[in-house]
């Protein structure tokens, strides 16, 4: 059965209820076997109209799925993209609260803020002149579907991409400071490692990530605004979060960043 302008709508609903009720649901694909990417992200925008509803702000967008320990975790084998609002951002040092969600995972990634605006398909050069700084970040998934392991690309594309919130670090620097491929990432749990990499295995280069999602954008005849946040994707595999724990991403250059997490 075709998919309708109504269906993105009340599965954008279904998603969003899902999210504010920290409720687990089916993949969408159960019920639409055929479920097309291109549907996936109309449903994506939809159920960001509603948060814009409800007086939420979009401030840029997230990469997902751009390293091979994220594709291989996930088990899909694409990148994808979600928009991030300012109702998402959890500020450097702050609390996340478990209540308000239903599965969360935490992951290691770098951040840009982009100064100018950037459309159609662009050049590593391009991307680079367009960040004006870069930022050691940490994300915070929660995949609305029951066991989060399990779903297909258009179902996480139409979730947004597994969004939940995200911190940012206090250090912002140009990238024509940073080696940004060979950034040593160090994430922490109560202060032991439980995860590191090197920020080459963001897209051999996390900015990489921005041409990417420019690509993607692009086909969708969409454009990346200046003042935009943008993830650049996760370098490791997501980590399940317990109440208590104490979270710190240290990035080479970038200083440190942390989020403890409360019941
Ligand atoms: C999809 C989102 C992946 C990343 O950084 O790779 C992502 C998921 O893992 O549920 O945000
Ligand atoms: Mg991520």
């Amino acid at each position: 059965m075709a998919i309708t302008e109504r269906n993105h709508q009340e599965l954008a609903r279904l998603l969003d209820q899902a999210r504010l009720e920290a409720r687990e649901v089916p993949p969408l694909t159960r019920t639409h076997a055929e479920l097309p990417l291109r549907d996936a992200y109309a449903i994506q925008a939809e159920g960001i109209r509603l948060r814009i509803e409800h007086g939420e702000r979009v401030v840029g967008l997230k990469m997902g799925l751009t390293s091979e320990a994220k594709r291989k975790q996930m088990n899909l084998d694409s990148p994808v993209y979600g928009v991030l609002t300012d109702r998402m951002q959890i500020p450097a040092g702050g609390v996340f609260r478990l209540q308000s969600s239903i599965h969360p995972k935490i992951e290691p990634e770098i951040a840009f803020r982009t100064s100018r605006v950037l459309r159609g398909r662009i050049t590593r050069e391009e991307a680079f002149n367009a960040c004006a700084s870069a930022m050691a970040a940490m994300e915070i998934l929660d995949s609305r579907y029951v066991d989060f392991k399990y779903f297909s690309l258009p179902d996480v594309v139409a979730d947004n991409s597994s969004s939940s919130m995200f911190v940012l670090g206090t250090t912002e620097r140009p990238p024509r400071e940073l080696d940004l491929a060979r950034l040593q990432m160090s994430m922490e749990v109560n202060g032991e490692q439980v995860q590191s990499a090197l920020s080459s295995a963001i897209s051999g280069d996390p900015l990489l990530s921005v041409v990417q999602l420019c690509e993607l954008l692009d086909a969708r005849g969409e454009s990346l605004p200046a003042g935009s946040i943008v993830l650049a994707g996760a370098a490791t595999a997501a980590l399940m979060l317990k109440p208590g724990d104490q979270v710190r991403l240290t990035v080479d250059g970038l200083g440190s960043v942390s989020v403890s997490v409360s019941p």
